[in-house]
């Protein structure tokens, strides 16, 4: 059980100097603790009353640029326990739904067999009629999860949120690299992408231009152009967000940041609509490149992730 507050332990986190005796007794009973998403109480964190499961994925082997994504978990589960757990918006605390975070993945260097030992996490996760949501690592991570969803749900359609199309059928000798995170789902599913503002000429065999809506189409737009996106899926969806989808403004601490990206407001808007009328099966949140000089993007992700489950479960 958690024996200081959140509030305690954000104190040592954003003033190191405020007081060291409360640093020192936060890393000494943090050492005893079993770790929980977001420091909630364990009453909310076990597998068996979990509606969500959390799995961080640290991979970062095919990354081509800025390498980090495999730091990205960490980064990410130290904000979610340092952020509010109340949400103003809809007067709630979704952690009550029980979130169970599963241990930081030992994932295998070979991408082909990383995408299977994700593949069976996801599963065993959606036998047992869990929400799956998953914490990269590269988008890489994505290609085991998207077969699983597949396998467990008819009809699917992928909602995938990038910078980047992600279309290539291989690169660098393997389907299952990140630049080919969404090839797979371009076969076997209703795929949808928002914010795409690069791509390779290779990928424009694969990309269906009325499922595809570019950053340049609706970054200036004021009007619903989220229910036009929504009206585009199937019931069933699996969401994947690149955090490389977002202006490097908003998050710059990603492998690969695009000029001319979304922000924050139409995006929640998007994200509540899919959750209000479609059935979010699962969902996963890659690219996290933090930068230990600017914490911002990993408090966006953890925010972003807590504002998904929060439309998922209390809207
Ligand atoms: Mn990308």
């Amino acid at each position: 059980m958690r024996l200081c507050s959140n509030f305690v332990f954000s104190s040592y986190f954003f003033l190191p100097n405020f007081n060291n005796k409360t640093y020192l007794c936060e890393r000494k009973l943090s050492d005893k603790m079993e770790r929980t998403y977001a420091g909630i109480p364990e009453e909310y964190a076990s597998y068996e009353n979990a509606k969500v499961v959390v799995l961080p994925v640290p991979y970062d082997e095919t990354s081509t640029w800025v390498k980090g994504a495999d730091q990205g978990p960490e980064a990410f589960l130290e904000a979610s326990e340092n952020m509010e757990i109340y949400d103003l918006e809809s007067d709630s605390e979704v952690y009550k739904q029980g979130v169970w975070l599963d241990d930081i993945m030992d994932c295998n260097k070979d991408p082909e067999q990383m995408a299977m030992q994700v593949k069976a996490k996801a599963d065993k996760f959606y036998n047992d009629g869990k929400l799956f949501t998953m914490i990269g690592g590269e988008h890489s991570v994505s290609i085991g999860a998207i077969m699983s969803t597949v396998e467990h749900f008819d009809n699917l359609s992928v909602l995938h949120l990038d910078a980047h199309s992600d279309l290539r059928s291989e690169y660098e000798g393997t389907p299952f690299s990140h630049a080919c995170a969404m090839h797979w789902a371009s076969k076997h599913t209703n795929l949808i992408q928002v914010g795409i503002r690069s791509m390779d000429i290779s990928e424009k065999q694969y990309s269906k231009r009325e499922n595809v809506f570019r950053a340049e189409d609706i970054a200036e737009r004021t009007d619903d152009w989220q229910q036009e996106v929504i009206d585009k899926l199937t019931d069933n969806v699996y969401l994947s967000i690149d955090l490389d989808y977002f202006d490097p403004s908003v998050l710059p601490s990603t492998g690969t940041p695009e000029p001319g990206g979304m922000t924050w407001y139409p995006t929640l808007k998007l994200l509540k609509k899919l959750a209000k009328q479609k059935k979010i099966v699962g969902f996963d949140i890659v690219e996290l490149a933090p930068n230990p000089a600017d914490k911002s993007s990993d408090f966006l992700a953890a925010k972003l992730y807590f504002k998904i489950l929060t439309y998922i479960f209390e809207l």
